[in-house]
């Protein structure tokens, strides 16, 4: 009999998706893209050649995440804290999204894939947000899969900003405080319109949420890895989906 709990080698020589379960595919999946940095030190390099190649990374990701039938996929791109990085990298990872869009627009718009992204925009560079305006707009009607970008994202002042705007709306009289429901948060929030993760990706080693999708994540499976972001790979995603095919499965049994 096989033994699922001594399956490594298994999973290692497993280069498709021909073992993935069909019926319990993660609807929504979200990564903290993490180890760009490390990944470029390790070799000797600035630290943006591996934002760089962190960014060829998520167009394979995408093209896999497609092809297995995930719906949506939330990146953390950028967040509130890293504006406090030096200020030539800031501006490097600022360009980074117009240059995706430049390179991908066209097979994301043929792949059927719908861009969106959450977080402040106000703050973001006048061409990086035109690119996304742009790509956001032309992939509007697009059905397939959900590529949703938390660029300059922060889950406490996300939380902070849903708040405000039900006070508002109670001090307006429009609303009650005994109308405060769970959904009603949900549907104030950045991610209004996708279901919560199933599946939070970590690589990189990192044990910590660093503030991200503080809400969304109540009932999501974690999954992390010593990867570097530059490294991960389809096996890599594959093998982060079984487990949580296997998680969900534990749980039907008992
Ligand atoms: C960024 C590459 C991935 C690793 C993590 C940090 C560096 C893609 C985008 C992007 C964002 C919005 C959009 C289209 C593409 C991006 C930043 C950094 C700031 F509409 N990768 N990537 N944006 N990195």
């Amino acid at each position: 009999m096989v033994n699922r709990f001594f399956s490594h080698t298994e999973l290692k020589t497993d280069k498709g998706n021909t073992r993935l379960d069909q019926d319990n595919i993660p609807s929504h999946i979200a990564i903290i893209m993490d180890g760009n940095g490390r990944w470029a030190k390790n070799k000797g390099l600035p630290r943006v050649a591996g934002h760089y190649e962190g960014m060829k990374v998520v167009t394979n990701v995408v093209k896999k995440a497609n092809e297995i039938g995930i719906k949506f996929l939330t990146l953390y791109a950028f967040s509130t804290e890293n504006w406090k990085r030096p200020e030539k990298e800031v501006e490097f990872l600022m360009k980074l999204p117009e240059r995706f869009l430049e390179k991908e627009l066209p097979d994301l718009q043929k792949n059927n894939v719908k861009v969106r992204t959450m977080g402040d925009r106000s703050l973001l560079p006048a061409n990086t947000l035109r690119a996304i305006e742009k790509a956001v707009k032309e992939t509007s009607d697009n059905t397939g899969l959900v590529l949703n970008f938390a660029l300059n994202y922060g889950g406490r002042h996300e939380l902070v900003e849903m708040v405000k705007e039900i006070g508002e709306d109670i001090a307006e009289g429009d609303l009650r405080p005994g109308d405060i429901t769970e959904n009603l948060i949900s549907e104030r929030l950045l991610t209004q319109g996708l279901p919560d993760p199933d599946l939070l990706i970590r690589t990189s080693g990192e044990i910590r949420l660093s503030n991200f999708m503080l809400w969304q994540i109540a009932y999501s499976e974690f999954w992390f890895t010593e990867v570097l972001w530059p490294d991960f790979k389809d096996e890599n995603f594959i093998e982060a989906i079984k487990k949580y095919q296997q998680r969900k499965r534990r749980y039907g049994g008992v």
